[in-house]
């Protein structure tokens, strides 16, 4: 039997992104593989929240255009504190534009995504153009992305084939460029066969160095490759739902039979009356998920 490489095994992957053994590694000295979405409308209570559970995370997810006091400065305090506790910063941003808009809202606009934030995801559905636009700003900066290959919610439709195109996009995204050139093109066909070769190469290339893409936001491991980061929304101790389409699964689901890494919680969190002591409960639930799995 084939033996699941750990945390730290991975961090150590010759083709594994800098940003990806950063977080491996993270995941492994802290023992966690918590997520916290931190889902408040305050900037001084986000903050606060980072500063508290900070020791408890691997990763804080925001989303900026809920907070109704965003500034400047603000992101520079998330910064520190995230210097301070050791964890990343994951803005979930969803961008899904064409490559030429989304490299604007990912490095201008009112809050400079790429200035601070690790991390940021996108949806395929525009094609490669998003990847490479938001890899443009964010690669020379030495960010990282999450490509939304599932989601939450129910009725979704991010499944199936759709997400199987996902994982083929985060590897293949720069070779389908080529393919369509081919076809749009009419290359004849010894053209298309020199192509092929020249596309087997970049394929390998990308293989080798997958330099944006870090991994997918997802409810299940979707690809074999283990350079690639799998991120699960939607968890709680208890499964089930909100009124609004949310579903959840438990961590011991999620990282143990599903075969995610990381547990991403919001209000199974920030709705507990003590937070702090919610957090170290899902911290040690998803830390023993993953162990199990192991079978270590
Ligand atoms: P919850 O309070 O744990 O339900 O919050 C989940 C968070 O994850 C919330 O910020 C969502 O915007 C985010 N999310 C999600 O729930 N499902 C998805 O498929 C994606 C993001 Br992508």
């Amino acid at each position: 039997v084939e033996q699941e490489l750990s945390y730290a095994d991975r961090a150590k992957l010759p083709n594994v992104h800098p940003l990806a053994t950063k977080l491996l590694n993270i995941m492994e000295a802290k023992q966690s593989n918590l997520c916290v979405s931190a889902d408040v409308t305050s900037s001084e209570e986000l903050l606060q929240l980072a500063d508290s559970l900070g020791p408890n995370i691997c990763m804080l997810k925001t989303h900026v255009d809920i907070l109704k006091d965003y500034t400047a400065t603000f992101s520079q305090k998330l910064q520190s504190l995230a210097e301070k506790h050791n964890f990343l910063i994951f803005e979930d941003r969803k961008f899904a534009d064409i490559g030429n808009t989304v490299k604007h809202q990912y490095e201008g606009g009112l809050y400079q995504i790429s200035s601070w934030s690790h991390i940021v995801n996108a949806h395929a559905v525009p094609g490669p153009g998003v990847v490479k636009g938001l890899s443009a700003v964010g690669k020379p900066l030495g960010r990282g992305c999450l490509l939304i290959a599932q989601m939450s919610s129910q009725g979704s439709l991010a499944t199936g084939e759709y997400t199987k195109a996902v994982v083929r996009m985060s590897v293949h995204f720069l070779s389908l460029y080529y393919i369509t050139l081919c076809v749009t093109h009419n290359l004849g066909f010894g053209f298309t066969a020199v192509y092929l070769c020249y596309l087997s190469l970049q394929l390998n290339m990308a293989e080798e160095q997958p330099d944006f893409v870090i991994g997918f936001i997802c409810g299940s491991k979707i690809s074999k490759k283990p350079e690639f980061i799998h991120m699960t929304p939607g968890v709680q101790m208890q499964a089930g739902g909100d009124a609004l389409g949310q579903q959840y699964a438990t961590p011991e689901e999620v990282l143990c039979n599903k075969g995610s890494d990381v547990i991403i919680v919001g209000r199974g969190i920030l709705e507990a009356p003590d937070r702090l002591k919610a957090a170290e409960s899902y911290r040690k639930s998803g830390w023993e998920a993953y162990t199990k799995r192991l079978g270590r």
